[in-house]
């Protein structure tokens, strides 16, 4: 079963890593450590239950692509170290090479891996720069012991968490010295400070590190690597009284022969079929980076507007009043400035960060066609009204979710008129413009509005609220003109629905307009806020209104 996602650790954890990974040094029992090289192969073996993990030199710098031979820096080995400990909560023992000079980079070494969280670091006895112990071991030099000695003294005097683990590693069977050579460097480790022995052996045995386990005895922990001795029964070691066995390379190495594989089958088949069966499907990298959690906090900590919000765009209409404009397509698709009008009202919410919207379409529906849409159609728009058109689209599970914006596809407006439509809470919100005798010389109708109380600046503080909205609303009662911006919150959605589906049934309100629902709402005793505004907006009835939209910035 997948594992739950988990954020790298946002609560304190009940014990420090230091001191977990002490204990585990510590403890009775044998206990193992995973190679991990990044914050995904971390997260791995932590999942695949390790109690600790090796951050190794050999496959830290492999993943970056170069050698094992100090060519990663050991700040960029910090920083992927800081991404592990970011991913896991288990304790990482890092792989420090030879402590990336003399005393004073491993103290300022042991200093920097405590600020970051990693629990304890291996230094070997030879010299910067180092060369993996399995290339040419008899060649390799080892540190002069006291050199050496200094180095885990200035890291030990260096660390200000008491748990803080230095594990130093005797590369005396590496690099071709015997048993007498591997004890007195250990010897003199231990009495520097060194919190516990890695005795290292490229044999396909175990009998060198057996053999400094017997005389080592239990003066302090004895780590091993068995990468190359990997046929010895585990018991042994168990036997032996070893503190930690490292498997020191696996998963990477069970990586890139995985990776190969596809790499070579992909270059072949010059398709996925083949492949798709044998890789994770991409929500299992989800899993593992913790998206479900990052969905989680977007709703805990970003604001709601705009994210789940809906949009009815009513765009069945041909306009016929454009004439030639609108042969070949409707109105919401005659074009302005190079766009068609309704890519322009696309564009003012998705500005707002809206991005779910159905347009209902009607006359020539496949000539709206603009991508990322969901699409309603009322094929009966020629004899019908808005109320329909609107029936239609709110019947679709698009519409269901969050806040419900509906706007006229021939209506062109600045984006802020969304975010003053969403500022207030309430459940039904419309915009009017209070410079209604823009409209007044026009030959088309327009939507009036007759509200609470008129727009002035005493009005600034007060809520206002619709009392209705017609088109033959006259002065003085006239206080603005609604815009065709209506917004409804998600809590009135289930009623809106309602209403709009018994209004649409009704033959009486076959070719009912929107302002007929507005004054219904107001009728039936729901509230519609009216917030004034002046200008900033356009609707597209006309060849002049056409041109006066080429010129709408
Ligand atoms: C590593 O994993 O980087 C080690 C172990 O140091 S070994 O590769 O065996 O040297
Ligand atoms: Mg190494």
């Amino acid at each position: 079963m997948a594992a739950k996602p988990r954020l790298p650790s946002p609560q304190p954890e009940r014990q420090r890593r230091s001191t977990r990974f002490r204990e585990l040094l510590h403890s009775p029992d044998l206990e193992f450590l995973l190679e991990a090289h990044n914050g995904i192969s971390a997260r791995i073996g932590e999942e695949a239950g390790f109690k600790a993990l090796w951050a190794g030199g050999l496959c830290m710098s492999a993943q970056f692509g170069v050698r094992d031979s100090n060519e990663a820096s050991w700040t960029q080995v910090l920083e992927m170290l800081e991404f592990m400990v970011d991913a896991t909560t288990v304790p990482i023992l890092l792989d420090g090479d030879t402590g990336y000079g003399n005393f004073n980079n491993v103290r300022r070494l042991v200093r920097k891996l405590e600020q970051r969280g990693v629990a304890a670091v291996c230094i070997e006895d030879k010299l910067y720069p180092k060369t993996n112990s399995f290339i040419d071991g008899d060649k390799q030099q080892l540190a002069d012991i006291d050199e050496f000695c200094s180095r885990i003294k200035a890291g030990k005097d260096a660390q200000r968490d008491d748990d803080f683990c230095i594990i130093t590693r005797v590369e005396a069977f590496i690099a071709g010295w015997g048993l007498a050579e591997a004890l007195r460097r250990a010897e003199a480790y231990h009495a520097a400070g060194s919190d516990g022995i890695l005795i290292h052996s490229a044999l396909a045995t175990p009998k060198e590190v057996l053999a400094f386990k017997r005389e080592w005895a239990d003066r302090s922990p004895v780590v091993i690597v068995p990468t190359k001795y990997y046929a010895t029964p585990t018991e042994v070691f168990r036997e032996a009284g070893f503190s930690l066995a490292i498997w020191a390379n696996h998963l990477l190495r069970a990586a890139i022969p995985a990776m190969q594989e596809c790499a070579a089958t992909l270059a072949r088949e010059q398709n996925l079929r083949s492949i798709e069966d044998r890789v994770v499907p991409v929500k299992e990298i989800f899993r593992l980076q913790g998206a479900s959690e990052l969905q989680e906090a977007e709703d805990r900590y970003l604001p709601r507007q705009g994210r789940d919000a809906r949009v009815v765009v009513l765009a069945a209409s041909r306009g016929s009043a454009l004439g030639e404009l609108t042969a070949d397509r409707p109105k919401a698709m005659v074009e302005i400035r190079g766009q068609p009008l309704l890519a322009h009202i696309v564009a003012a919410y998705n500005a707002a960060g809206i991005k779910r919207i159905t347009v209902v379409r009607g006359y020539l529906p496949a000539a709206i066609d603009l991508p990322g849409l969901a699409y309603v159609d009322n094929p009966d728009y020629a004899d019908t009204g808005e109320l329909v058109s609107l029936a239609r689209a709110l019947a679709a599970p698009d519409t269901d979710g969050g806040d419900l914006y509906v706007s006229y596809g021939d209506v062109i407006f600045k984006r802020y008129l969304l975010d003053t439509l969403a500022e207030p809470a309430d459940d039904f919100v419309i915009v009017a413009d209070t410079d209604w005798s823009a409209s007044v010389n026009r030959e088309r109708a327009a939507d009036y509005v007759s509200c609470t109380e008129p727009h002035s600046r005493h009005a600034f503080y007060r809520e206002i609220w619709l009392t209705r909205c017609a088109e033959d609303i006259a002065a003085p009662g006239r206080h603005g003109e609604w815009m065709g911006l209506l917004k409804v919150s998600a809590r009135a959605l289930p009623r809106l629905r309602a209403l709009v589906a018994g209004m649409a049934a009704d033959p009486a309100h076959r070719r009912a307009k929107l302002h007929h629902l507005l004054t219904e709402l107001v009728a039936r005793g729901e509230k519609v806020r009216v917030v004034y505004t002046t200008g900033h907006w356009l609707d597209v009835d006309s060849l002049a209104d056409v041109l006066a939209a080429g010129r709408f910035t």
